[in-house]
């Protein structure tokens, strides 16, 4: 999720306008992350304090206000050692405003300031900690917290070191972070760490580096935290303990360079114009810069970690890595779904206890329980994930679900009661089509709940109520990882609403116990993509692609389609196997692509049927099938094998192979896959 970038300039003179400058063209390679709001942090002119700038909207607007604010006057004189912070935020906690932008403050005098990247779950915790003793709040993001606990931990040790104050802080956050600490009490310092999210120092210096290694540095107490001391668990915060210090300052480890720059960044491309050595950070590495020397201090030891890190010397090109190895935004959101479908999980799903709890709408569950029906309603891939869900819906909730696009839910005038509970799911928070059928529910008293992905989005300010589906900034066109986040949120939604059935916790097991192993199977499946390269080239060529399943698949046969269709402007329609024989057999001969989903679910006899239909008229399917079911294969020569998961969550699996397959087609025909013609990302009109 978006962008930190930090710089810190050792005994090498840089006036604050270069030092704004550096962190603005920072946040400007960062900006292809996708971002709804900026800020930056510097010293001010007297050092005794710390500006910061922050705006909503494109750095664009962040650098006029710099330009307008800052610059001339103090701000052109060189100073010898100076660190700033820099951000381009995605907001997951609070909607887009000044308020919410990074940098946050420990307190009103700016003495640490932090930003950060991704989720800190337990913050609500943190939070009633803090406010008893004291501290208020003025964001609504997860992220101030951290800034205070710092500060907090300064107050009470007043002893520590920056970076053990930091250390102590991430012992008690939760979630995914990366995040970089700037301090007016530990000027020339800065602190970086990441968990889950990117990190990585870039090392810029006169001369080579004397050494291509940084070792890892070890507190001196690896004491784990008794659980009765520490506020990570859920429920009451509780006393914050401490560790002890570790003691001994030699354990900084000097890069033996006088003159230095550090660059902290959440990827190469904006560090790639200044240096070409760069250290990834791994999970919860701690990397501190004092005196200009840089030290890698891990919180834990553990046997396989290595004794060093390496500094590693990129060989890129900027536009290549913005896109990271790929050629394409699409084909990157397609690839990050291992981590996406547990960045919509993180927090919510706790698979030790087997609950799930979604904070944005818990309090509305006993409402929802007691209503007529629900109703899940958008357009395109949004309106798919309710296809999709639809099914695990009725049998989880017992209730009556209707699925509906937008448009044509309109068009019809739709009776809407106050006891129903409608649904809003879009990805970008913004179409008109959902966004009116949201109002138009509203309007005759129904509960709004909003999936979206898009915190601040219209359709989020306007229901009652909602889950953020926290899939990260979708950039191309043809959405892919939002699918599969929507498709995880409302199936979490349909395990809320089934928690205390008794009939249905062997279900609701069975479906957490395949939840948990969702990641690694997704990657399994992501296997398959230089297969599903030879099968693009097979297709390319033709006019049309039929794609046959049903039950839990259809979804996928619809979404396949869809994708087919806008990435590669051929024809492609998504065929209820059920229906074949009341129309689609007749397209079917021997030259007709066909895709048939086939896998071992409640269907599969009628799957079966279909496939043999199929066949019997010459037909010659690519089929996805479950890992080595023979039976099935033994119907065609082509086919993809997917993991086995439960039945409802099949679908998860079987629309990877259609994002590669759609996107393969579409880069043999020289087609522009991220920006599909006549396509907008955002359809904000009817
Ligand atoms: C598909 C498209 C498109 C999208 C709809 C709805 O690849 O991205 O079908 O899903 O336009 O958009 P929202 O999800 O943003 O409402
Ligand atoms: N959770 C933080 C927020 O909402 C950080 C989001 C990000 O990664 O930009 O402010």
């Amino acid at each position: 999720m978006c962008g930190i970038f930090a710089y810190l300039n050792y005994l090498t003179p840089k006036s604050r306008q270069e030092v704004l400058d550096l962190l603005v063209t920072g946040l400007k390679r960062l900006e292809y992350r996708g971002y709804d709001s900026t800020g930056v942090a510097i010293d001010s002119p007297d050092n005794k304090n710390i500006v910061m700038v922050k705006r909503t909207g494109k750095v664009k607007v962040l650098e006029e206000a710099i330009q307008e604010h800052f610059s001339g006057g103090e701000y052109s004189k060189p100073v010898l050692t100076h660190v700033g912070i820099a951000h381009t935020r995605w907001a997951t906690h609070g909607v887009p405003c000044e308020r919410n932008s990074h940098p946050h403050r420990s307190d009103d005098g700016n003495g640490f300031v932090v930003v950060h990247n991704g989720i800190i779950t337990n913050y609500n915790d943190v939070k009633t900690f803090l406010a008893k003793r004291g501290y208020e709040f003025e964001s609504d993001t997860d992220t101030e917290v951290f800034a205070k606990l710092v500060h907090h931990l300064w107050k009470t040790h007043p002893t520590y070191s920056f970076r053990e104050l930091v250390e102590q802080a991430i012992l008690q956050v939760e979630g995914a972070f990366a995040i970089a600490v700037k301090s007016k009490y530990f000027p020339g310092e800065c602190v970086a760490s990441r968990r889950s999210s990117p990190l990585l120092v870039g090392i810029k210096t006169k001369t080579r580096l004397a050494t291509d290694h940084i070792p890892i540095l070890y507190g001196k107490d690896e004491k784990k935290l008794s659980p009765d001391q520490d506020i990570r668990p859920h429920g009451q915060s509780r006393e914050l303990p401490v560790l002890p210090r570790s003691e001994s300052t030699s354990e900084f480890m000097p890069l033996e360079e006088k003159e230095v720059e550090y660059f902290f960044a959440s990827d190469a491309s904006a560090v790639i114009e200044h240096t070409n050595r760069v250290i990834y950070l791994e999970d919860d590495d701690v990397a501190a810069v004092r005196d200009g020397t840089l030290s890698i201090h891990r919180l834990k030891k553990s046997l396989d970690d290595p004794h060093a890190r390496e500094i590693t010397t990129l060989k890129m090109e900027i536009q290549q890595i913005m896109k990271g190895n790929y050629d394409y935004f699409m084909q990157k959101e397609i690839f990050e779904q291992p981590d996406s479908v547990v960045n919509t999980m993180r927090g919510r799903v706790r698979f030790d206890g087997n609950a799930i709890v979604l904070g944005g709408i818990k309090d509305y569950i006993p409402e929802i329980k007691r209503c007529r029906r629900l109703m899940l309603i958008g357009c395109g891939t949004s309106y798919h994930s309710a296809v999709a869900t639809r099914q695990l819906l009725e049998e989880l909730t017992e209730l009556p679900v209707m699925v509906e696009l937008a448009s044509d839910f309109l068009d019809r005038n739709t009776p809407i009661f106050r006891d129903d509970v409608c649904f809003f799911i879009s990805q970008s928070g913004e179409t008109a089509d959902t966004l009116m059928a949201l109002r138009y529910c509203k309007q005759r008293g129904a509960l709004i709940v909003g999936i979206t992905n898009t915190v601040g989005s219209s359709i989020c300010r306007e229901s009652h109520c909602g889950v953020h589906i926290n899939a990260g900034p979708e950039i191309g066109v043809a959405s892919t990882k939002a699918y599969t986040s929507q498709f995880i949120s409302l199936v979490m939604f349909a395990l809320v609403m089934s928690e205390d059935r008794l009939s249905l916790q062997q279900r609701r097991l069975e479906i957490l116990q395949a939840l948990s192993n969702l990641a690694d199977q997704i990657r399994a499946v992501l296997q398959l993509d230089s297969k599903v390269q030879e099968l693009a080239k097979d297709l390319y060529q033709h006019k049309s692609l039929l794609i046959m399943g049903r039950g839990y698949n259809f979804a996928t046969c619809l979404e396949g389609a869809l994708k087919v269709k806008e990435l590669t402007y051929m024809h492609s329609e998504g065929i209820m196997a059920g229906e074949l024989k009341h129309g689609p057999l007749a397209l079917v001969d021997d030259s007709m692509p066909v895709l048939m989903i086939v896998l071992r679910d409640p269907v599969y006899v009628k799957c079966m049927n279909a496939l043999q239909q199929v066949t019997s008229r010459k037909g010659c399917p690519i089929i996805i099938c479950e890992e080595g079911d023979e039976e099935t294969k033994a119907f065609s020569s082509r086919h993809l094998e997917i993991p086995r998961t439960v039945d409802c969550l099949q679908g998860i699996l079987t629309v990877i192979p259609m994002q590669l397959l759609s996107y393969h087609i579409a880069v043999l025909r020289g087609c522009d896959v991220d920006c599909p013609r006549n396509l907008a990302k955002s359809v904000t009109v009817e």
